[in-house]
């Protein structure tokens, strides 16, 4: 029978077999088999092993479109990259990060402010303006009184999407505003150190409604830039080409370099200032872990 996984906790995996529900499995000898970790929104092959129990083992794993490592799951068509417009504030570097590892696995983001009931509407402006140039898709919604949730719902339609984001954004929360008999579990968040409790513990796959499917995610903190090199981090800046032509200096990396189009840009104020620290900052450690790693060989 084949199957999807909807959830994976310490070795078991949900399968939901479109037609006769959820399935336990095992997934033994998959990894020696295929030398890979199911993942959730897998689809896979099971053999059933107590139709009463409904227990059953994963016996392959089918051809996957994606995988995505962080967060881990496969075969998803978008990822909707989620931050609280406030509390806790934007970490802009850590979007920047996410954007970046997004567009190098080729998923397509959208950027979705949550708990737009919390700011006003000059604070809503100043968000929306740093990736404004950037060309993301770009939603503001409150999980708390639905606000904007039509448009979200109508940006997931058709589509197998992802949450990502830190902790305490409310990706539960939304998701449970889109699915309300998913039945997410939602943190509290706690004011004095505004960061929500980890209560995401494990990716699940959730059935919205006809072809649509949302993945809630436990929340992340930080995120490393790996198997990147410093140079190709500007085409992840895609607001920065229009003023390229403009570099003296053929590869311009934008940095250090005299008569550079995107330094100018950036004091016209045409480039966000805030991508464009981003950008020198993940240079910088992109170019460190360069050096770093050679020195190791
Ligand atoms: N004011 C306001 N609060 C919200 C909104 N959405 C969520 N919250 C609150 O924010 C807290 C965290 O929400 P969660 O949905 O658990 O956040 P999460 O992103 O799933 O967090 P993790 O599972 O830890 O990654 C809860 O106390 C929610 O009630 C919103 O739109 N407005
Ligand atoms: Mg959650
Ligand atoms: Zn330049």
């Amino acid at each position: 029978m084949k199957g999807k996984i909807i959830k994976g906790i310490s070795g078991f995996y949900y399968v939901h077999v479109v037609g006769s529900g959820i399935y336990e499995c095992k997934a033994k000898g998959i990894f020696r088999q295929q030398h890979v970790k199911p993942l959730v929104g897998d689809d896979v092959e099971i053999d059933i092993i107590s139709g009463d129990e409904r227990t059953g083992n994963v016996i392959s794993i089918l051809e996957r479109k994606n995988a995505l490592i962080r967060p881990a799951v496969a075969n998803v068509d978008q990822a909707v990259l989620i931050f609280a417009a406030a509390s806790p504030q934007p970490n802009f570097n850590l979007m920047d990060r996410f954007l970046v590892m997004m567009e190098k696995q080729q998923i397509p983001v959208v950027i979705c402010y949550n708990k737009r009931d919390l700011v006003g509407a000059k604070c809503l402006e100043e968000l929306l303006e740093v990736y404004r140039r950037s060309g993301y898709r770009m939603l503001c919604v409150s999980a708390e009184n639905g606000d904007g949730i039509g448009e979200l719902l109508e940006q997931l339609r058709g589509k197998t999407s992802t949450v990502a984001g830190p902790s305490g954004v409310g990706k539960s929360s939304l998701i449970n505003r889109i699915a309300p008999t998913a039945g997410m579990e939602i943190g509290e968040i706690s004011r004095k150190i505004e960061r929500g409790r980890h209560t995401t513990r494990h990716a699940e796959l959730i059935h919205v409604e006809g072809d649509t499917y949302i993945v809630d995610t436990p929340g992340f903190s930080s995120l490393y830039l790996s198997e990147l090199e410093k140079e190709e981090l500007q085409q992840f800046y895609p607001e920065f080409s229009e003023y390229e032509p403009e570099c003296r200096f053929q590869g311009c990396a934008h940095i250090s370099e005299p008569d550079c189009g995107v330094k100018k840009a950036l004091a016209e104020g045409k480039i966000s200032p805030v991508r464009y620290d981003n950008y020198c900052l993940l240079y910088e450690e992109l170019k460190n872990k360069k050096k770093y790693d050679s020195r190791k060989i």
